[in-house]
């Protein structure tokens, strides 16, 4: 699939750069600009003040937008971070794989050998860097977090890595560099368990007085920086983040990357771990929103977005750099700690207009914000175009004159660009548990789902026993589920969905 090659004419510099040595049909972009893709950790689409009215302001963030383009119906490939990740570097759906919330000491989701993003870029003779949240596995199933670490980021693709290896409430809590865990002291060193304690290591359910903030749900085991986190470890203490500045870390690191590679094409993947739980703010945010710990470290995420750009115009690379904001999956307000979310939000709407959040098969589950801002280049405005993150490698594939050896992604780079209000027809999204429903043009198809997967109480999973069908084009808040009214329809969309998936 995608293989629709549309090699466009892009003004470069000023200038109208096209490879004439070849026929028209595969003129191709000659000078590549640089690529960043801001990717956000569970914010939601109503989270971004640049889709309207909300209880926050990102100014920042609004930049891309009014910049760029406002993608209305850009989507992440899932609900949840690991298999949203897997599509966006793959262009691979993630039930191909059978992806899901991965712990801190998984292995490697992407396999050996497979086609990614970064190393489709390294071959258009980009260098290539990731900073942030990981969350794809590391190592073989048997990490030692003392030693070299590795398959990870280098294997998939990136010359550079700064991360973290699965979520900000997992273990280890420690920031992994180029395969090496960063400030380790030999003395100390560390061990990683999902099954259980090690002796005499307090954990937050037994030890509830050593917390900065309690857990909720879950999250009640090893304390690092006065947090309980999920899963156990002992030692690296010197090594453990600091929650509170893992914000400045990230960008000091994309900073360095940038300006060490300003002189060539470079593609950043610079993952944000905000404002996934748990949401402990830089002193500098703390109580800056109204809205308690959630919305102040978005507009601490705003204001790493704002920091980023600055920096872009400060080395004159903002004319010559597309910057993609977007994020994993949808917003969530108690994911497993008492920190004010549900209790402080207010009148705000994380999600928009879009029914559920993370987790959920309904639209504000992966309906999430998409800009993309390519200044001098792409010309600012909104577009309905249905695209995906899953499409991203496919369409800058085409950009770059790059074969696209995906096994899902369309080139939408026309509407990526804003030359076409046309993306996908229909598009496959996921939930969790494999639960996979179909968007087709204005029509979004649930079939019954039995799937237990994760499930955090009081949002909705819009997992039901029945058919759902909506039309979102009249009801973006997916009310009233018409599969009754509809039921040629539903067998279609069904027979589409099972074909896709290959399923009788
Ligand atoms: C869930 C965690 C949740 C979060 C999520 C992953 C519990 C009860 N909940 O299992 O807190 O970490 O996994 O989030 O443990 S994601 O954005 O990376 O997909
Ligand atoms: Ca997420």
């Amino acid at each position: 699939m995608g293989l629709l090659r549309w090699n466009i004419i892009v003004p470069v510099m000023g200038c109208v750069c096209v490879s004439h040595g070849v026929q028209a049909k595969k003129r191709v972009v000659e000078s590549k600009p640089n690529i960043v893709i801001i990717l956000a950790d569970d914010l939601g689409f109503g989270d971004i003040s640049a889709y309207g009215e909300n209880g926050i302001r990102t100014p920042n963030i609004d930049r891309i937008a009014r910049e760029g383009i406002r993608f209305c119906n850009g989507y992440a490939a899932s609900s949840t971070s690991t298999p949203s990740r897997y599509s966006l570097l793959t262009g691979r759906y993630p039930w191909r794989e059978g992806a899901q919330v991965l712990n801190g000491n998984a292995p490697l989701l992407i396999r050996e050998g497979l086609p990614t993003l970064p190393r489709m870029l390294q071959a258009a003779g980009y260098v290539t860097g990731v900073v942030g949240k990981w969350h794809l596995g590391l190592g073989n199933g048997d990490v030692d977090w003392n030693g070299e670490i590795a398959p990870g980021a280098r294997e998939v693709g990136f010359d550079y890595s700064f991360i973290t290896a699965a979520t900000n409430d997992r273990v280890p809590t420690v920031y992994v560099e180029n395969g090496k865990v960063v400030g380790l002291d030999p003395e100390d060193p560390i061990e990683v368990s999902y099954t259980r304690n090690f002796p005499g290591e307090p954990t937050g359910k037994s030890n509830p007085e050593l917390l900065k903030f309690l857990p909720s749900h879950g999250h009640d085991q090893a304390i690092t920086n006065g947090i309980s986190r999920i899963g156990f470890m002992k030692g690296g203490k010197a090594a453990c983040w600091v929650d509170e500045t893992m914000g400045e870390t990230f960008l000091a690191k994309a900073f360095e990357f940038v300006k060490q590679h300003k002189d060539q094409p470079f593609f950043l993947y610079y993952a944000l771990h905000q404002p996934h739980v748990p949401r402990v703010p830089n002193p500098r945010f703390a109580g800056k929103s109204s809205m308690g710990a959630r919305g102040d470290v978005i507009l601490e995420a705003d204001w790493c977005v704002g920091e980023f750009l600055k920096l872009l115009d400060s080395l004159a690379l903002s004319e010559n750099t597309i910057v993609i904001f977007s994020s994993d999956n949808g917003p969530v307000l108690d994911d497993g700690y008492q920190d004010g979310a549900i209790e402080k939000l207010g009148k705000h709407k994380p999600a928009g207009p879009f029914r559920s959040g993370k987790y959920s098969s309904y639209d504000g589950g992966t309906h999430v914000a998409f800009l993309l801002r390519w200044q001098g280049h792409v010309r600012p405005g909104s577009s309905d175009a249905l695209v995906s993150q899953l499409d991203l490698y496919a369409s800058l594939a085409a950009l770059l004159g790059q074969p696209d050896e995906t096994a899902d992604g369309e080139n939408v780079l026309k509407a990526l660009l804003g030359k076409s209000g046309r993306g996908r027809k229909e598009l496959l999204l996921e939930a969790t548990g494999e639960n996979v429903i179909l968007r087709r043009g204005n029509w979004i198809y649930i079939p019954p789902m039995v799937h237990e997967g994760y499930w955090v109480p009081p949002m909705e999973s819009g997992r039901m026993e029945v058919p759902q069908l909506f039309n979102v084009k009249k009801d973006a808040g997916q009310q009233e589920n018409v599969a009754d009214r509809h039921p040629v329809r539903v067998r279609k969309m069904d027979a589409a969905l099972r074909q896709i998936r290959g399923i009788q």
